[in-house]
């Protein structure tokens, strides 16, 4: 019928709390972009590529010019601790590309969990009235196919894929009552990851400001979180339930076998040896 939306029966499409859990087959993309191309958008993105995952930037960044949100204004906000190094992709009109230096740290649980604050200080000082959402994801890592407007909410988090089929006994939650990202047994609706997030500006500010003081609360009492900013996403994402939660189609990972309910793989991360791009083990 005219206005049914598109259905799954095969997987969770919807969450307890009514918001939609996004597949392949739950939405008309072309329907979904003509109602957004009217509200002449802007999509900002951040990725960070400090240290040996400068490696993984080229390939990141050409594919996203392939798949996520085309046709739309995009600014791609590259932080790194080696600017000269970033590659040249050639955005098309309407995209661009701000390069940031950061510091080098020496653990990459530091480099990973200084995202929050760093995201923060971007939205404080230059998106808030810029740009009208931000998607923030991980360099080691690559677009297959359309990441778009279907994606879009006011705070967005996506579904581990290597728990999407686990109950909450299962979830690698901080467990640790000392910790600011804590999770009781009976507490948690999902284990999203921490290499895709995004939202409006006034959610995701909001985020990272949580997220990054329970960080550094646990920091100054001698603790890190089992997933460090990740364990504290999800402790936020329990209490500040998701406007609309992603499938594991938003972030696969290359090493997982493929399961039938993944029609399409949209961004995955690639197999990558620890030992030898980590500043630290
Ligand atoms: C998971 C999460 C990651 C983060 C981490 C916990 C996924 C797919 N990934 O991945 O987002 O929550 O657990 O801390 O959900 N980085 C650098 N240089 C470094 C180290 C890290 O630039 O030396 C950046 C880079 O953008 C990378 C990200 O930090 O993609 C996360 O680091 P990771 O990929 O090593 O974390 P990982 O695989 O444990």
């Amino acid at each position: 019928m005219p206005g049914d939306a598109p259905g799954r029966t095969d997987v969770q499409t919807m969450t307890s709390w009514s918001v939609p859990v996004v597949w392949e087959g739950t939405f008309d993309p072309v329907l979904l972009d003509s109602l957004y191309q009217a509200k002449n958008l802007t999509i900002a993105a951040t990725v960070f590529a400090v240290g040996k995952y400068i490696r993984f930037l080229k390939k990141f960044l050409e594919t996203m010019e392939q798949h996520f949100f085309t046709g739309f204004n995009v600014h791609v906000f590259v932080f790194t601790d080696q600017p000269n190094e970033v590659p040249k992709v050639k955005m098309a009109s309407g995209r661009q590309r701000t390069v940031k230096t950061v510091p080098t740290l020496n653990r990459w649980q530091d480099i990973s969990a200084s995202r929050m604050l760093l995201v923060l200080t971007l939205i404080e000082e230059e998106l808030r009235d810029y740009a009208d959402f931000i998607f923030c994801l991980d360099v080691d890592s690559e677009f297959h196919g359309r990441w778009g407007t279907e994606s879009l909410g006011d705070l967005v988090g996506v579904l581990h894929p290597g728990y999407y089929k686990s109950d909450r006994s299962g979830f690698p939650y901080e467990r640790r009552p000392i910790s600011k990202a804590y999770m009781a047994p009976e507490e948690g609706d999902f284990y999203y990851c921490g290499g895709a997030f995004g939202g409006n500006l006034q959610e995701v500010e909001r985020f990272c400001q949580t997220c990054s003081i329970n960080f550094w609360d646990d920091r100054i009492k001698g603790i890190e979180a089992a997933w460090q900013e990740e364990s504290h996403l999800n402790r936020y994402m329990w209490i500040n339930k998701p406007s609309k939660v992603l499938s594991p189609e938003y972030l696969w990972q290359d090493f997982l076998a493929r399961n039938p309910e993944i029609h399409l793989i949209r961004f995955s991360g690639i197999v990558k040896n620890y030992a030898e791009i980590r500043p630290n083990v």
